[in-house]
């Protein structure tokens, strides 16, 4: 896993450089950052089911996709939808933490796309839903919070896509 920290240090090191000005400026922007993402991090923690069920509620309930013949009809396969959003919730937030998502790419990206296919779950539906989450997200923690998390959220509906 890399931080925003890391990453432009591993750059720097690999030309055997001290940080350039551009990379102070990404450094700077990071660590300016940071109070806001420690307080959206704790709001997220704290409501991080109610997150959840709202996107649920938003983006999937009484859909064709809950009813019979539907991937997350039966309440496993229900539980299991559930689950993967608190995943992605949850990987989301600390990739927002770190500033960087190769967290998302070791954790949770890895072999999922290969993994939804084989069992019919429906990415668009799916991506709905992280969407969702964003949203619900967003107007949990503000605009500026709200705008970062989104790119992680995005990266992982890419990832999937
Ligand atoms: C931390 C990283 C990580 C991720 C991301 C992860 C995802 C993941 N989701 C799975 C299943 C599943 N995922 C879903 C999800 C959905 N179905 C829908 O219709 C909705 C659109 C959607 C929810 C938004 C469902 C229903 C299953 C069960 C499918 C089945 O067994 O038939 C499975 C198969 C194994 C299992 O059932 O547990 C994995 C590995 N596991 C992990 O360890």
């Amino acid at each position: 896993m890399q931080d925003a920290i890391t990453a432009v240090i591993n750059s720097a090191d690999v030309q055997g450089k001290y940080l350039d000005s551009s990379s102070m400026e990404k450094l700077k922007g990071y660590f300016q950052s940071g109070a806001l993402r420690v307080r959206a991090a704790s709001a997220i923690s704290a409501n991080a089911a109610a997150i959840v069920r709202d996107a649920v509620a938003k983006a999937l309930l009484y859909s064709d996709i809950t009813r019979p013949g539907g991937n997350m009809y039966t309440t496993r396969r229900y539980a299991a939808c559930i689950r993967d959003l608190d995943y992605y919730l949850r990987y989301a937030t600390y990739a927002m933490l770190a500033g960087d998502p190769s967290i998302l790419d070791e954790r949770v990206l890895n072999g999922l796309k290969e993994t939804y296919n084989s069992l019919g779950v429906p990415v668009g539906a799916t991506v709905q839903a992280i969407q969702a989450m964003k949203e619900v997200t967003a107007g949990l923690v503000g605009v500026d919070a709200g705008k970062e998390m989104g790119v992680y959220f995005d990266y992982i509906c890419s990832g999937l896509s």
